[in-house]
């Protein structure tokens, strides 16, 4: 890995704002040469300049100005890649943008591929895997809790968990290891009570990371939330209620919701999918035949299910009837609608609303809110956000489970050691001690070029 970064010593330059139109546009070098490259094509000497220093000048080709610009030095290994570094501010207007690419080209820089910048920080040490890819996250946060755990995973937050549990693991496993030396002499440095203990404590630390997937997943996608009912119920009122705007028809004809309708609400910084339907009924003609079954596809795809029923019209047999059709593996809010008017039927643990005149939209709120946000989990504790490290803590708990299986039934040293080994292999993808080309490869084409 740092052989492949040792002779990578190409200078890469890109444009790290979006392409387009813009005031201003930030064009980046990293590399050996940022700073003598940058030096042939600007006007001010900055050959000597010292890192964090701006100069305001102008670039220039052999025939003349391109524009007046600030420029940026960051010496290596202080910048975000660890090497030298030059950041161009230019104005943001795409012939600019591009005839100052190409000076830099002309005189030596290459073209950044996809995520260079990031992968150059992740060899240079300047941050490990988790890390590069919190900052992925953080540029494509759109919500407050979303950005909030990005940060934290950014600055380490993550990295820090897991590096507690490797060191406690790789101690054991060379106190094991050692054992091995002194085979002849049947010694035990290891205390196997104490490992046992050791190893139980690592896998609930993991699993608690594992089952923190669930709501970071939520989080960054956003939490796909169903409303669903018998027509008339009330659905597309508690939609409008709930963005506080009239999105969704609502009529007092059953069956007018016919396909389904999504919409993004964010609530205490979480973002939620909301999916108005058609309703769950039997059809009349076929369009409505079809919205019921869209209806049942979305329900069977999301995460929450409101269940809302018209507390006027609907007794609890119905009620009941209807709960034991959905989504087992969802969780169900379950709303008691039309509270204005007289009712037929109060479900225990129902939310009881008036859609219409706006009562109980907060509580609505509430309650999607701590569906996502379970007892135990708070957006300050390390939150999962990411699928490969979802996996690899599934992994390295199930490595680690050989090792409790092993030492229970006084399985040889060198054999633990080994699952030993194998769980830090796993626990070591996530921040890239443990990686290969290809891993990598997947993860830095996704970046952005630029950054
Ligand atoms: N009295 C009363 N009527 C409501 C309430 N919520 C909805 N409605 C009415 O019920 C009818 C059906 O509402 P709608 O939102 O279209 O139901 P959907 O078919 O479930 O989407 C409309 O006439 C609404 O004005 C409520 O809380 N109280
Ligand atoms: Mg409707």
């Amino acid at each position: 890995m740092e052989q492949q970064n040792l002779l990578d010593r190409t200078t890469i330059v890109a444009l790290s704002t979006p392409p387009g139109v813009s005031a201003i546009a930030l064009i980046r070098l990293s590399g050996n040469d940022a700073i003598t490259i940058t030096n042939k094509v600007f006007d001010k000497d900055i050959l000597n300049a010292n890192g964090y220093s701006v100069h305001y000048g102008s670039i220039k080709n052999e025939e003349n100005a391109i524009d007046d610009v600030i420029v940026t030095i960051f010496k290596g290994p202080k910048s975000f890649t660890g090497e030298n570094s030059v950041e161009i501010a230019c104005h943001g207007s795409t012939f600019i943008q591009q005839s100052i690419i190409e000076l830099l080209l002309q005189n030596g820089a290459t073209m950044a591929k996809a995520g260079e910048f990031s992968k150059r920080a992740f060899f240079n040490g300047k941050m490990d895997l988790s890390q590069t890819e919190a900052i992925a996250d953080l540029i494509h946060s759109t919500s407050s809790a979303a950005h909030q755990i990005a940060m934290n995973q950014m600055r380490g937050g993550f990295s820090n968990d897991l590096k507690v549990l490797r060191e406690k693991l790789i101690h054991f496993a060379s106190m094991i290891e050692l054992e091995l030396d002194f085979s002849e002499e049947d010694v035990e440095f290891a205390d196997r009570t104490e490992l046992h203990k050791l190893v139980s404590e690592v896998i609930e630390h993991v699993n608690k990371l594992a089952q923190s997937f669930k709501l970071g997943n939520a989080i960054k996608n956003g939490v796909q939330t169903v409303i669903v009912g018998r027509p008339n119920a009330g659905k597309s009122t508690l939609l409008n209620g709930l963005l506080n705007e009239e999105r969704a028809i609502v009529s007092d004809i059953p069956g007018t919701t016919r396909d389904t309708l999504e919409e993004s609400l964010t609530i205490s910084g979480l973002e939620f999918n909301l999916i108005d339907t058609a309703g769950i009924r039997e059809a009349k003609d076929t369009i409505e035949k079809l919205g019921i079954e869209r209806t049942f596809e979305k329900i069977n795809q999301s995460a929450i299910v409101v269940y809302l029923y018209d507390v006027n019209r609907t007794n609890a047999e119905e009620v009941e009837k209807d709960l034991s059709t959905l989504n087992q593996n969802a969780s169900v809010v379950v709303i008691a609608n039309k509270a204005d008017l007289p009712k037929t039927a109060v479900i225990e643990n129902a939310i009881l609303i008036s859609a219409l005149k706006k009562e109980g939209i907060e509580e609505v709120k509430s309650a999607l809110y701590n569906t996502v946000v379970e007892e135990g989990f708070n957006l300050e504790s390390t939150i999962v956000t990411n699928a490969r490290h979802y996996e690899s803590l599934i992994r390295t708990n199930e490595d680690l489970q050989k090792v409790i299986d092993g030492i229970d039934s006084g399985l040889s040293g060198d054999f633990v050691a080994m699952d030993i080994r194998q769980a830090l292999h796993h626990l070591g993808t996530i921040t890239g001690e443990i990686s290969t080309d290809e891993l990598l490869g997947n993860i830095f084409a996704n970046f952005c070029i630029g950054k």
